[in-house]
């Protein structure tokens, strides 16, 4: 957490204590209240500081975060059939910008990691289709490819807090089955061009060659249009637990259909009713009914600093930062409230807002030792607006917890503890 300075007031922009951006532009005016917190003036002479005492290590291999820096996902789901089909989330809490580095993407997995040598695995595009056709790795390398910076999210992510009482959790524990990478790979439409899409076909039975051959139907215009099959993950192959050698990606949509390890591209007319889109990642409602196939993410934000079991320090301006995101197209703007959701003010988006793509929101704050309650809206650029937990709860069968975007409540104590609570 940034703290910043301590100054006179007059930006406030609502309840609270939220200041206006004009509040960070004096920062760099050159005026007295230009200067950021200043912790300790310099002395005269510096200490040598015991690490240039030698030289360092040799140049490595690979390279390792600092092991000062406690950077680990955390396992968030002991899944009763044992580890290998559980869940692990991103920090949200320790990272900043918007990429999240490979060793911290969340991981799911129905049936654990499976250990495939890209030399004798193989893709099959087949079913209703001219011409089916095989492909390896090294094939597919050669096929023109894309870059795309992308959010991958768990449809049940953030289901805790869909719980009856509100867990004191992190923002990862919580919210931290996203993760965003820049994934490079092949459009998925020159593979189905290839093999002759059947005028008959309506959907894409994707499966991967993981001991659980999970599958997924997929619409076809989605296949088409905006699907690809990722070979790269920030720059390097896919890790293993993102499906290495090859993985489906389907922007926007629930991280389920991104099939990893893929082997089987399946033309049908009909979507196949897997185990995943019947008995699971669908949501009932109180009229006892169940919708299928809602497939895209919708719009969602989260405050990652200050957030759950973080504590201020001392009274001062404090920048409240988040994620927001929408499989919807790309986040419009996010507004933030310090008073529980009676006032709003509008945050700045400091990275390019992009389709299915998330970025980084930051405002600026007054903590004088008051309580808040800190909270973010995102809204979309199809309009949607992120809902209140209430109402994102509103018409939830008890128990289902797929899709929950409800807005996240932080309460900040007196004594500058900071808790997930329900507003
Ligand atoms: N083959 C296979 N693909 C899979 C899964 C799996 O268990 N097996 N899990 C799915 C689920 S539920 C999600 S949310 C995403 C998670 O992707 P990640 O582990 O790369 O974050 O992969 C999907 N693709
Ligand atoms: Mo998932």
């Amino acid at each position: 957490m940034h703290q910043l300075e301590d100054e006179p007031h007059g930006d406030d922009t609502a309840g609270n204590g939220l200041l206006s951006r004009r509040h960070w532009l004096q920062l760099g005016a050159g005026t007295a209240a230009a200067a950021v917190m200043t912790p300790l003036l310099a002395q005269e002479s510096i200490d040598q500081e015991p690490w240039r005492s030698g030289s360092g290590a040799p140049p490595s291999v690979y390279g390792d975060r600092p092991s000062m820096a406690s950077l680990q996902r955390e396992q968030i789901s002991v899944h009763p059939m044992g580890r290998q089909a559980g869940a692990s989330s991103t920090p949200l809490q320790l990272l900043n910008g918007t990429i999240t580095p490979n060793g911290l993407h969340f991981e799911r997995h129905h049936s654990g990691i499976p250990e495939i040598d890209p030399v004798s695995h193989k893709l099959t595009v087949h079913g209703l289709v001219a011409r089916p056709l095989t492909f390896d790795y090294d094939a597919l390398l050669r096929y023109p490819m894309q870059s795309r910076v992308l959010f991958l999210e768990c449809s049940g992510n953030s289901y805790r807090n869909t719980l009856a009482g509100a867990l004191d959790e992190t923002a990862g524990g919580l919210h931290g089955l996203i993760s965003s990478a820049e994934w490079t790979g092949v459009p998925l439409h020159f593979l189905l061009d290839e093999a002759g899409v059947d005028a008959s076909a309506q959907w894409v039975i994707a499966e991967g060659a993981d001991a659980a051959g999970m599958n997924r139907s997929v619409p076809l215009s989605l296949a088409l249009n905006d699907a690809m099959i990722a070979l790269y993950q920030n720059g390097e192959p896919l890790r293993r637990s993102q499906g290495f050698p090859m993985r489906l990606l389907v922007p926007g949509c629930e991280g389920n259909l991104s099939v990893k390890w893929l082997r089987s591209l399946k033309l049908l007319d009909q979507p196949a009713q897997t185990r995943e889109e019947t008995s699971k990642y669908t949501d009932l409602t109180l009229d006892g009914k169940a919708a299928q196939f809602s497939l895209r993410m919708q719009a969602k934000s989260v405050i990652t600093s200050p957030s759950g079991k973080m504590r201020l320090g001392r009274q001062g301006v404090y920048e409240i930062s988040g994620l927001a995101w929408s499989g919807n197209g790309s986040i419009r703007r996010v507004e933030v409230s310090a008073d529980g959701g009676r006032s709003w003010a509008e945050a700045m988006l400091q990275s390019e807002p992009g389709p299915m793509r998330a970025v980084r929101f930051r405002i600026p704050w007054r903590w004088q030792g008051q309580p808040a309650v800190l909270q973010s809206r995102a809204v979309d650029s199809a309009g949607n607006v992120q809902p209140t937990r209430a109402s994102a709860l509103a018409n939830v069968a008890p128990g289902f917890s797929y899709h929950f975007n409800g807005i996240q409540s932080w309460q900040v104590n007196a004594n500058g503890s900071v808790r997930n609570v329900y507003a």
